[in-house]
């Protein structure tokens, strides 16, 4: 996509070779993780990987109980290909901080992956609650064992900048000695992660069951495109994921600011602009008339903040309008309205302040006034909202006034009480379509 060096899938880049083993670790082992980053591990061949559980434990229960193998399912918009993928070893429960601080320090251990998502890497310096701050302390015990070799952190997270988020919050959990050793033995890698991938049902099971025998309890299910931009600064070893079309690349930055804004950007305005309308599914909410209009008006503001030929940018929003489109991949709008406290922040508000304000960028105050609409709507009908911020939520939707609700929940996306922005939003949630 730019003139950056990005080595071709399939060829090793210069200087860096990639190691024949290892072991990989991974923080959040959730749906994405295996359609994506361990899929590519899995590709690579030769290396093995050590897991650990977001908040719940019930993954590490299901995968032990199947050997770490699981059935991943690539559903396109005619059929489904089933491959059962085979690289765990190991999988811990979050709270297992022993088994992550004796792997870390492991010298075996060459990679450590993480997909914790936005509100993750936020989460303070409690290694009871943080993820960073567990890696802190196994970058601890990796010193107090004398290891040299660097090991790799990557962030798989859809954030800009995120191997930067990452190296922020390790650092500040980390204790002095380790700050002053970090810089020689860790690399800490910025990564641009792509795969849609929805919450799997029943049948996915069965399906998994019947084409491969495993009795799989947590088979995953995605789509066929698949895309990991790698920043190339490893001085320690690491899987051959070039073997699985992952390109390296020093220039990360524009890669995760095209798929934030335009994918992560359009997907946080249906989810919320879908289900005000009516929609439950990414595929109805780009088919129907007004909210893909948005969409449209979305995409054309966040084109003119990214410094890419318009041919290029065409090709990748029709590529997106097609995956969205995909009639079979049933993905559900509730899973991306999640987080959208710490989501807006990331893939909308940057867009608007890069335009010059809200009146230059009505889709994008559509996507916002979408998510105080929604989030006020689903309070008040007595659901809960999936947020790192559920409980300010609630407080600022029981707000009567309008102009003071609009305001006190944008105050939680940090946005001042006096900006264009409130009263941009509180207009604009009069002229969202309805069903
Ligand atoms: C979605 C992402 O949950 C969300 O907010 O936008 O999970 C999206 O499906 C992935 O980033 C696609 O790569």
């Amino acid at each position: 996509m730019t003139d950056a060096p990005t080595t071709p899938a399939g060829a090793a880049p210069a200087g860096r070779p990639a190691a024949d083993e290892g072991r990989l670790v991974h923080l959040g082992i959730g749906n994405f993780a295996r359609a994506h980053t361990l899929f590519a591990t899995q590709r690579a061949g030769g290396w093995t990987v050590s897991a650990f559980t977001g908040r719940s434990a019930r993954m590490a229960d299901a995968l032990n109980a199947q050997d770490g193998k699981y059935g991943l399912i690539v559903r396109g918009p005619e059929d489904d290909e089933v491959e059962i993928i085979d690289v765990i070893d190991e999988v811990h429960p979050a709270s297992d901080v022993d088994a992550l601080v004796r792997l870390i320090a492991d010298p075996f251990t060459a990679v450590v992956t993480l997909t914790i998502t936005e509100k993750g890497y936020s989460a303070g310096n409690d290694p009871a609650e943080s993820a960073p701050a567990r890696l802190a302390l196994g970058l601890k015990a990796r010193r107090e064992a004398g290891v040299e070799e660097p090991i790799a952190l990557l962030s798989c997270d859809n954030l800009s900048g995120n191997g930067d988020v990452l190296r922020e919050a390790v650092l500040a959990a980390a204790d002095e000695e380790t700050r002053a050793w970090f810089d020689d033995h860790v690399d800490v890698v910025s990564t641009m992660v792509d795969r849609i991938t929805p919450s799997a049902g029943e049948q996915e099971g069965r399906l998994v069951a019947e084409r491969t025998g495993l009795a799989d309890q947590v088979p995953v299910v995605t789509e066929p495109f698949t895309e990991w931009v790698v920043q190339d600064t490893f001085r320690g070893r690491r899987p051959a994921w070039e073997k699985a079309g992952v390109q390296f690349t020093d220039d990360v930055e524009l890669h995760e600011l095209r798929k934030l804004r335009l994918l992560n950007g359009s997907h946080t305005l249906m989810a919320y602009a879908g289900q005000v309308a009516g929609c439950e599914r990414v595929d109805e909410a780009i088919s129907h008339r007004e909210v893909r209009a948005l969409v449209e008006s979305l995409w054309d503001e966040a084109r003119s903040t990214l410094s890419l030929p318009p041919a290029e940018l065409d090709a990748y929003t029709s590529a997106l309008e097609e995956r969205f489109r995909n009639p079979r991949l049933a993905d559900f709008l509730i899973r991306i309205a999640a987080d959208g406290s710490a989501k807006l922040p990331v893939r909308v508000l940057p867009v608007i302040a890069e335009r010059g304000g809200p009146s230059q960028a009505p889709g994008s105050v559509a996507a916002v006034a979408a998510w105080t609409t929604w989030v006020t709507d689903r309070v008040h009908a007595g659901h809960e909202v999936a947020d790192p911020q559920a409980e300010a939520i609630g407080k600022a939707v029981a707000l009567s006034e309008d102009t003071e609700r609009v305001t006190a929940l944008l105050a939680l996306l940090g946005v001042a009480g006096d900006d264009a922005l409130v009263p941009a939003v509180a207009t604009e949630e009069e002229r969202l379509p309805r069903p």
